[in-house]
């Protein structure tokens, strides 16, 4: 009997001096565990005459229940500790201010658009779209391309499978022939048509990817049409809207003899800049020309009586020269580290 008091009192002193949870676990296998002294004096209650038993054996099972007592104690003692421990470390201060909400900002291929949209605006156009998946006679027969004419190759337009003559638009042209072609018929009622004044900012694609050439990239085009829109009206309109878009009175801006399909005559539009690191360059920025008298009669207007002229242009070059950037890979990478400079 005063042995087994004993071991209560070792086991206590014992499991009070531990404040490990592994350790404590341990301990508690050397009084209860399949060698414990505990286990061991039941083992040995055989010995025992028979009266001896009954009381020794309920003394041993109170000593038990005593010693378990104290180790639920100490157990739960060092997970409150532990408990406290951790919530000290991750204590929040809510007094902290907040870290902010991340602003996105446009990507700058859209800036760009937006900004040419706005200059268009402002001299009385209007700002159109259409569909990105088109049908070859809207891209390509009705803007007067020759059917044998290379831009029709699958090397060069991206053809969809399973639907014939269905491309994804390689300019934003056929939202021009579309847009004639509702307009007349809105106007029909009419002895003359009001005049069509519009940019076509938008996707395209082309089979074409390099450092200078992205598969799907940005295009601008513009139509006039009216009963005297001339040549003239064409450079002025062009003049002004490069000075405005590069913010600078002195920009050159010269008219080079070119070819398209769609227009006759054509020309080729380069600015020179007067000052900054491209200064006294030629660059090449835009097409345009008179709208052919074909493409015309496709969007259902008489060539006898309207004249028009038209111009495309790459915003994303625009961008690259506003911007100083010189890889339009840039643009389409998504990221983060180059388009948050431009928020
Ligand atoms: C370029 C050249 C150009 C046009 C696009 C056009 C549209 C219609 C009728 C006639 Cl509906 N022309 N568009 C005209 C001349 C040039 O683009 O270098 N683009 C990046």
């Amino acid at each position: 009997m005063h042995n087994i008091e004993q071991l209560i009192a070792q086991a206590t002193a014992e499991f009070a001096g531990i404040d490990d949870a592994d350790q404590l676990e341990q301990a508690k296998a050397r009084y209860l565990g399949k060698n414990g002294s505990l286990t061991e004096l039941l083992k040995g209650l055989g010995q025992l005459p028979a009266e001896e038993k009954r009381t020794v054996g309920a003394a041993i099972n109170r000593a038990k229940d005593a010693v378990e007592a104290v180790l639920n104690v100490r157990r739960n003692a060092i997970k409150h500790t532990a408990l406290e421990a951790q919530l000290a470390a991750q204590a929040l201060d809510v007094t902290l201010p907040g870290r902010g909400q991340g602003c996105g900002g446009l990507h700058p291929a859209m800036r760009t658009l937006e900004r040419i949209e706005q200059l268009f605006r402002s001299i009385g156009f209007e700002v159109a779209d259409g569909p990105e998946i088109e049908t070859d006679w809207h891209n390509f027969t009705a803007l007067n391309t020759p059917e044998n004419h290379p831009a029709r190759s699958m090397h060069d337009t991206f053809y969809l499978e399973n639907a014939p003559g269905v491309l994804l638009r390689t300019h934003t042209s056929p939202v021009q022939i579309r847009t004639m072609l509702t307009h007349v018929e809105r106007h029909k009622h009419l002895d003359s048509l009001p005049e069509i004044r519009i940019i076509c900012p938008g996707r395209v694609y082309r089979v074409d990817s390099d450092a200078t050439h992205s598969p799907m990239f940005h295009q601008v085009e513009g139509l006039w049409v009216g009963e005297s829109v001339s040549f003239a009206d064409l450079k002025g309109v062009m003049a002004d809207f490069l000075r405005r878009f590069f913010e600078s009175d002195d920009l050159k801006v010269r008219f080079r003899p070119s070819f398209f399909p769609f227009t006759e005559p054509s020309a080729e539009i380069d600015v020179a800049f007067m000052s900054g690191t491209m200064e006294g360059r030629w660059l090449e920025i835009a097409g345009c020309g008179m709208v052919h008298p074909n493409v015309l009669r496709h969007g259902g207007i008489d060539p006898e009586r309207y004249t028009g002229f038209a111009f495309g242009m790459g915003p994303d070059r625009l961008t690259m020269l506003r911007y100083g950037i010189d890889d339009l890979r840039l643009f389409y990478d998504g990221d983060l580290r180059f388009l948050s400079q431009f928020k």
